[in-house]
């Protein structure tokens, strides 16, 4: 016995590509449910991406959810890009006129997940055995099982919003589907310490120990990165050999402003880059990293999938509100073209700035060439600022 419910779109996944597109859909009065397999406190808790795009304040102001991000968000107006001690700062709003937001995607899990438990949503936790199904007919359904219990959902539309692991692109026949992917030999070890950031700014640096990241949640809160060995364990990184790595990385002129102290989150992500092909599959549609995974280094994933979801809510809400299914039909051409720019960035940024084992002494005299010439060209620093502030939601090409 199962039970039935309807929908005019059945989301599954509640990160912030779910949770964003419930919401935006929901300020224009069209019905979702959102599934997940976890539950709130545990996707809260996941400790994630950092850096806003002026596009996702945007974004994240038209869905009425940006109050705390303007009260407790840090505009950026800069970035640095350091090699070998050795650092340059990029000018993000002195070459665009735009700046960036420092902001956790753990807030923006937060702020998401308020307004659609105070407008009412219908959310599906702890799932298990999601199955999407006549995605190809006009009455696709899902069928999952929650404590037990078998639901199936009659909807119009499918949002495969599940996240690299999900099972929605796996709805996608073998023989339609195409992936793309590079795997990256190493990984990023990440630490959260309550002590002051050492640089006001974030500061990406390539050293010949490898790579780090100075990163920050608040004045008094740091979030830092180094590159790790793709098969570490935390174990392998107590805290007084993070700090040893980490200031030897940055360099000594930047360590001597370093505040230490206990971590008290640390961990280890893989890096790839990756996109599925198609984005949409009859009224299944993928959008964030369900479709597409990037290195962080360019701090574009959450980014790239709110620009995902803002063209998928304008293509569902003209569905609905004006019977226009232009943007229904456009929708996977249209967020790739965007898509593989930014992996392009993400891509060209994280050679750039790691050590990679496979590098010959030649490749790595290229990547201090490259840093050498973005340091001194005005141009070749537009270039990355435009890319680092994020670039327009539409484009012709
Ligand atoms: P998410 O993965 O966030 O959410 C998918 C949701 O679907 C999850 O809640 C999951 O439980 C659910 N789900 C999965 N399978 C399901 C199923 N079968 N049924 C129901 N629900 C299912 N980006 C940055 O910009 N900067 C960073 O520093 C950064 N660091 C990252 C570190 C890690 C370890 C990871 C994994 C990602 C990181 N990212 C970073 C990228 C990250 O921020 C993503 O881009 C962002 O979470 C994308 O959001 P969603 O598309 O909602 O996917
Ligand atoms: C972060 O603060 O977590 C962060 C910032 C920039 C990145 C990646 C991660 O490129």
């Amino acid at each position: 016995m199962s039970n039935f419910v309807k929908t005019q779109v059945c989301i599954i996944g509640s990160g912030p590509s779910g949770l964003l597109l419930s919401q935006l859909l929901a300020k224009a009065g069209v019905d979702s449910i959102v599934l997940d397999r976890k539950n709130r406190g545990y996707i809260e808790g996941r400790v994630r991406a950092g850096v806003l795009e002026r596009g996702t304040v945007t974004a994240l102001e038209e869905a009425g959810v940006a109050g705390r991000l303007h009260a407790e968000g840090i505009p950026h107006h800069g970035v640095d890009l350091a090699f070998d001690g050795d650092r340059h700062r990029i000018d993000l709003f002195g070459l665009t006129g735009k700046s960036v937001m420092v902001y956790g995607q753990t807030e923006v899990t937060r702020d998401l997940f308020d307004a659609r438990f105070k407008d009412g949503q219908q959310f599906y936790f702890d799932v298990e055995d999601v199955v999407p199904l006549d995605l190809k007919s006009s009455s696709p359904s899902v069928q999952f099982l929650m404590a037990g219990q078998k639901y199936a959902v009659s909807c119009d539309y499918v949002a495969g919003c599940d996240g690299y692991h999900g099972v929605s692109r796996q709805a996608i026949p073998s023989s339609v589907l195409r992936t793309f992917v590079r795997e990256y030999p190493f990984g990023w070890l990440g630490i959260l310490v309550d002590k002051p950031p050492v640089s006001h700014e974030l500061i990406y640096a390539n050293h010949q120990q490898g790579f780090a990241l100075a990163s920050m949640r608040s004045e008094t809160r740091s979030r830092y990165y180094v590159q790790c060995d793709i098969n570490d364990d935390v174990s392998a990184w107590p805290d007084d050999r993070f700090w040893q790595e980490f200031s030897t990385r940055l360099g000594p002129e930047t360590a001597a402003d370093l505040q230490i102290g206990d971590s008290f989150e640390k961990s280890i992500a893989p890096l790839r880059s990756f996109v599925a092909e198609p984005m949409r599959y009859g009224n299944l549609f993928l959008a964030g990293d369900a479709a597409h995974i990037v290195p962080p280094t360019g701090a574009k994933g959450l980014n790239l999938a709110v620009a995902d979801v803002r063209l998928l809510s304008r293509a569902l809400i003209e569905h609905y509100k004006k019977g226009n299914d232009a943007y229904i039909d456009t929708y996977s051409t249209d967020v790739l073209k965007r898509v593989w720019k930014v992996e392009r960035f993400s891509w060209q940024l994280s050679t750039l700035m790691h050590q990679f084992p496979e590098n010959s002494p030649f490749e790595k005299r290229m990547q201090r060439a490259e840093f050498d010439y973005i340091a001194s060209s005005e141009s070749a620093s537009r270039v990355i600022a435009e890319n680092y502030v994020g670039l327009p939601l539409h484009s012709q090409l």
